[in-house]
This record gives C-alpha cells, sequence and structure tokens, in this order.
C-alpha cells in the first residue's frame, strides 16, 4: 500500500532532510531547491515606487510557468496601502535582488530588506556575558528573575529584604540559571513609578552581594540611566529595559560606555495603563517597527549589534490574543537578526487561559508557554521565576527541536 504524508516544509532544512531520505545527490538537491516553493514574504510599509517595482517584475512572466521572478499580490490599494505578499522559488528571489541591486536607492534598500526576511532564521553568533558565552542557536537559555520589590505581581515582597533577595538568586543560579534578572521596580499593569534614588537603593545592594557570592552573569531591569550607572560600576552585565530605550534618552550612552549588553523590550503605553484598551491594526509589525526604533537607539550611541536582546514585551500593553499570535510568530521577529528573549512567566494571559488560576499557581501553565516556544524555536532566552522546572522543560523541548534539525534521518 502506498502512503502518503505532509512533511513539514515550510523551511528549507525539512525539504532538505527529505530529499536526503529519497537518497538524492547533493546536486539534485541543490537543483530541486531552486525549483521548488521557497518563500512567501508579507511586505508592509512600503512606497509607491517599490510596489510599482515589484508589480513591473511580476507583470514580465510571458506565460504560466515561466515566470522570471517571484508573484507579486498587492494589498488593497485605499484599506491598506504599501502592502503585499511576495511568493516564488529560489530562483525567482534571486533573480529578483540581482534585479533591485541595479536600481537606485529606495530599490537597493528593497532589496536588502527582502534579503533579510528570506535570511531569516534562529540567531547567530555568541555573547561573551561576565566571563561565559551564550551560543545562539544551540539551546535556549534561562534568565532567573530576581525581584527586590514589595508590589511585584507574583512574588512581591518576599525578597524585599536584601539578604532574602541574594540568597534567592544564589538559590536561582545553583538551580541553573544561565543569567539572573534583578528589578527594583515592579512594571506590573497598574503598577506606579519609583524614583532613581529608591530603586538604587533597592538594586545596588543585591547586585553586590550576588558578585560575592555566585559567577552567574548580572542583568538589572530598569530604565533609568541613573539605575543603570550605579549597577554597572558594581559589576552588572546587561540592561534590561522594558521601555526599549524610550525612558531615559542618556540610558543607551551609559550602556555603551560601560560595555554591556541590552535587552530592548516592546511596550504599548505605560504599565500604568496598558492593559486599559491595548490596540494594534497587526501587532507582529508594530513590534517589529517599534523593536527597529529601539535598535536604531542603541546603535547610534555605540551599543554594538552582537551585545543587543530584543523581547516582544509578552503582557505589555497586549491582550490575551495578541500575546497568543506574538508567540506563535516569534520566528517573523527573527528578521532582525538578533536573540529573543521572552517573559511569560506567570503572566495574567496564562491565569485566564487555565480557568482564572492566580499567579501562584501558574507553573505548569508557564512551563507549558516555555517548552511551546523552545519547540517552535521561537525564544533564546526565557525570563522565569522557577528556574529548576523552566530548564528540565526546556531540556526536553531543546532536544525534540534539534532532532528536528537534522540530526537522525528518519530514525537510522
Ligand atoms: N516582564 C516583567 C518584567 N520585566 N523584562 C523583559 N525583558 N521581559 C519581560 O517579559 C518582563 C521584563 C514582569 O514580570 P515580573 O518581574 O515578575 O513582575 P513585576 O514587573 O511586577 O516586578
Amino acid at each position: 500500500m502506498p502512503r502518503a504524508r505532509p512533511i513539514v516544509a515550510d523551511r528549507p532544512e525539512d525539504l532538505l532532510l527529505a530529499f536526503r531520505r529519497l537518497g538524492l545527490p547533493p546536486s539534485a538537491r541543490e537543483y530541486l531547491l531552486e525549483k521548488l516553493p521557497h518563500a512567501q514574504l508579507l511586505l508592509t510599509g512600503l512606497a509607491k515606487e517599490e510596489g510599482h517595482f515589484l508589480q513591473s517584475l511580476h507583470a514580465t512572466a510571458t506565460a504560466p510557468g515561466l515566470e522570471e521572478y517571484p508573484a507579486w499580490i498587492p494589498g488593497d490599494a485605499k484599506a491598506r496601502p504599501g502592502t503585499g505578499l511576495l511568493t516564488g522559488r529560489k530562483e525567482q528571489f534571486d533573480r529578483l535582488l540581482a534585479t533591485a541591486r541595479l536600481e537606485s536607492p529606495p530599490l537597493t534598500a528593497l532589496a536588502a530588506t527582502v534579503e533579510r526576511a528570506l535570511e531569516a532564521g534562529k540567531a547567530s553568533g555568541a555573547l561573551e556575558l561576565g566571563g561565559r558565552t551564550f551560543a545562539w542557536g544551540t539551546r535556549t537559555y534561562v534568565m532567573g528573575v530576581v525581584n527586590v520589590t514589595p508590589d511585584s505581581f507574583s512574588d512581591g515582597g518576599r525578597f524585599f529584604d536584601a539578604e532574602a533577595a541574594i540568597a534567592h538568586g544564589v538559590a536561582l543560579a545553583e538551580a541553573g540559571a544561565d543569567l539572573l534578572d534583578v528589578g527594583g521596580e515592579s512594571t506590573r499593569p497598574g503598577s506606579q513609578p519609583v524614583d532613581a534614588e529608591e530603586e538604587v537603593a533597592r538594586v545596588l545592594p543585591v547586585i553586590q552581594g550576588l558578585r560575592a557570592r555566585t559567577s552567574v552573569p548580572l542583568s538589572v531591569d530598569t530604565t533609568k540611566a541613573a539605575v543603570a550607572r550605579e549597577v554597572l560600576k558594581a559589576g552588572a552585565h546587561l540592561i534590561n529595559d522594558i521601555t526599549g530605550f524610550r525612558s531615559d534618552p542618556d540610558l543607551p550612552r551609559v550602556v555603551a560606555e560601560a560595555g554591556a549588553a541590552c535587552c530592548l523590550m516592546h511596550i504599548q503605553g505605560t504599565p500604568a495603563t496598558m492593559q486599559q484598551s491595548p490596540r494594534y491594526d497587526d501587532v507582529v509589525d508594530e513590534v517589529l517597527a517599534f523593536l527597529e526604533d529601539a535598535l536604531a537607539r542603541a546603535e547610534a550611541a555605540g551599543v554594538p549589534r552582537g551585545r543587543i536582546l530584543l523581547d516582544p514585551g509578552i503582557g505589555f500593553g497586549k491582550t490575551v490574543d495578541h500575546n497568543l499570535f506574538l508567540l506563535r510568530r516569534l520566528g517573523e521577529l527573527r528578521v532582525l537578526g538578533l536573540p529573543l528573549l521572552v517573559g511569560t512567566s506567570r503572566k495574567g494571559f496564562l491565569g485566564k487561559l487555565t480557568g482564572g488560576k492566580p499567579a501562584t499557581e501558574r507553573l505548569a501553565a508557564t512551563l507549558g508557554s516555555v517548552a511551546a516556544m523552545a519547540a517552535l524555536g521561537g525564544a533564546d532566552v526565557v525570563r522565569v521565576h522557577d528556574v529548576v522546572e523552566a530548564r528540565d522543560a526546556l531540556v526536553v523541548a531543546d532536544a525534540i527541536r534539534q532532532g528536528m534539525e537534522g540530526g537522525l534521518l528518519y530514525g537510522r
């Protein structure tokens, strides 16, 4: 009896694996990759000239099957100007890139954008942080949360005392956290800001204590240059800004001058108001535009690209559906070519999905989200409160994922 099964063929690696299963030689595999469907790209924010260019290439086809360039399906000119879908085979995309590169700047920039989207995959390269290497693409790393606040949404007050916070951080490091994120200001929905002096008083002794007692790299969750300056002097390695360098214009320079790394997160609104009525036209597109802008601020101040992580900001000005959509589409955020850090731990959307469970009962839901992200190849670092459990979930999810990436050839 013949059998048929769909292979997961939205990625060239899946097709290549199937070609190897068929025993095809490398030359045949390469040839077929050119001929088979290669990519579907959703384009937004196009200038008129760019749309016309794609349309004109599409119109050069003389007969079905002989199209030299990718098909161009423009969006509705009135309702969705500057949008469209580009779909085709590898050889067609190659020809499009070659033709666009011969044109003048707006079209050469379009070529670069399309090329970046075609190459989007897992972040590669490595980040050195406090003597440890984060080799992106090899596994999902774990950031353990240390909240030195009286009011954090899930553990406010538990580690408000510096000694308790340090002991908690040491325990998370021993449990296998790859780095710790220390925060002195809650950003839960409805929270109010804390002044810099108070934030330094909360966080600095904890950074000093952790530096003395563990070698784990340290991140500080702050939006303020005055706080960053102090903690970086005390030996912190990374600044995690939940406003993507939008709150304090001095912060990018402070990070650059210290040679520190940073995580830039997307947020819509401010913590005080963000959950009142989050709205997006296209949530992935808007998060991408925000993160591109944050990245430009960081690079303009002198932070090297290789020391930047990006974060879609789960729960920060987003409904349950926005959060789920973003988690499903993390792959699309990879067009920026940088590692992604994602925090779902104990968050409100997990409570809603599990029938209203409080933050203290969201561990299993958190692990579900973390494992799903890892299995989809979506996150490079997950930010969690429960490190031991998250590591176990990730070891399994990463092993499944890596198997998919071609370790075995259908069982041999
Ligand atoms: N989430 C929280 C705080 N900081 N930073 C990044 N980069 N990504 C996140 O998803 C993120 C973050 C919220 O969690 P928590 O620290 O536990 O709560 P609170 O803000 O109430 O202290």
